[in-house]
């Protein structure tokens, strides 16, 4: 099954008997969802992201295989990037349907079962929340710390790269217990684009021997590593690549250096006809700047606020720059947004705060 237990196996000892327990669990929610013409939502994170979506659409891929309805209840439409998993058949958007709180029919079969995937609570689904509340009883495959882990029915390995991978192992042991191949070359491809977005493309030290044996097997069955990485981390829109030059020919620096400043107005979204997105990978890129110790960008949304980025290489404590703006975060990561002033205004309040501290 899957990788033999030896001296590279970073997880602990039971992994793969949890995904067993976890396997047996989904075949008999399977089976019962058959049976009585039901169909299960699974419930992805809001905000999201690469692996939230992969391991829902490729869980439901597997329980679609077994005979059962499933469909991933999403709390946002789908993000451009990722359309070109090939998922549009496998999306619900419960919210979207007025009738669904009084009457839960997915598809015209009623709705039977929630399961959880990248997250375990419907505080974590945006407006998808509440329909996943709708039920006790959940199958919940998550990689982040939760406090109920002892329920039989809830598998949660803060050491995995990713709930993409866990949905993996499971449908492996699936595969094996029912002797039907359920991970077909669709599935393959949305567990890859988990495993590579948490994992950064297999570059963050959450990436195991392991991970790299599971890719490997999902590239054997089809994944293709280079699309996905082409499409959630390379791919960039005409004004989003624009604007993110802009945002860095505009940088400024101070105190030697230590300080690296940018901001993007509205006016410059607008001008290029780029978005939020654009400007995702400046700040970070900004931070690696040779001598930079903190880098800050501040660009205004489009409700007017400001939002305040902070970064920092390695001693300065971010959260503190940033609770001073109402914002917070972690030491080498913060952010804030405030409304009621000007960009320049509030750039040169933060840079006065910063040059105290640095
Ligand atoms: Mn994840």
């Amino acid at each position: 099954m899957g990788i033999e237990k030896n001296n590279v196996n970073n997880y602990n000892d039971n992994y793969l008997a949890d995904a067993e327990r976890m396997a047996r669990h989904f075949i008999d929610a399977a089976g019962k969802l058959e049976e009585k013409g039901e169909a299960a939502l699974i419930f992805p994170h809001r905000s999201v992201d690469g692996d939230c979506v992969g391991s829902a659409c490729g869980l439901a891929l597997v329980l679609r295989a077994l005979g059962a309805a499933a469909y991933v209840a999403m709390p946002e439409k789908l993000p451009e990037d990722m359309s070109f998993l090939g998922i549009d058949d496998l999306l619900f958007f419960p919210w979207d349907i007025p009738s669904f709180e009084n009457e839960p029919v997915v598809d015209g079969k009623p709705y039977g079962a929630a399961y959880a995937v990248d997250c375990s609570e419907g505080s974590r689904m945006g407006d998808c929340g509440k329909y996943f509340d709708m039920f006790e009883d959940h199958l919940i495959v998550d990689h982040h710390q939760s406090v109920d882990t002892r329920n039989d029915h809830i598998w949660v390995m803060p050491e995995a790269s990713s709930a993409s991978e866990l949905c993996f192992y499971i449908a492996q042991v699936i595969e094996e217990i029912t002797g039907i191949d359920v991970i077909d070359q669709r599935a393959a491809e949305c567990f890859m684009a988990g495993i590579v977005t948490d994992t950064g493309r297999f570059t963050y030290t959450n990436t195991k021997p392991e991970t790299l044996v599971a890719a490997g097997i999902l590239m054997a069955r089809g994944a293709s590593i280079n699309d996905v990485s082409y499409n959630l981390f390379d791919r960039v829109k005409v004004g989003n690549y624009k604007i993110s030059a802009a945002a860095r020919l505009t940088t400024k620096f101070f105190a030697d250096g230590k300080i690296a400043v940018t901001f993007v107005p509205r006016e410059l979204f607008d001008e290029y006809g780029a978005d939020a997105q654009g400007v995702d990978d400046v700040v970070a890129a900004m931070r690696d700047i040779d001598g930079v110790e903190l880098a800050m960008m501040l660009r205004t949304l489009e409700n007017g606020s400001i939002r305040g980025n902070l970064r920092s290489k390695s001693y300065f404590d971010c959260s503190q720059l940033a609770a001073q703006f109402g914002g917070g975060g972690h030491a080498k990561a913060s952010g804030f947004t405030v409304t009621g002033i000007g960009l320049t205004e509030l750039a040169d309040e933060v840079l006065e705060a910063a040059l105290k501290m640095i």
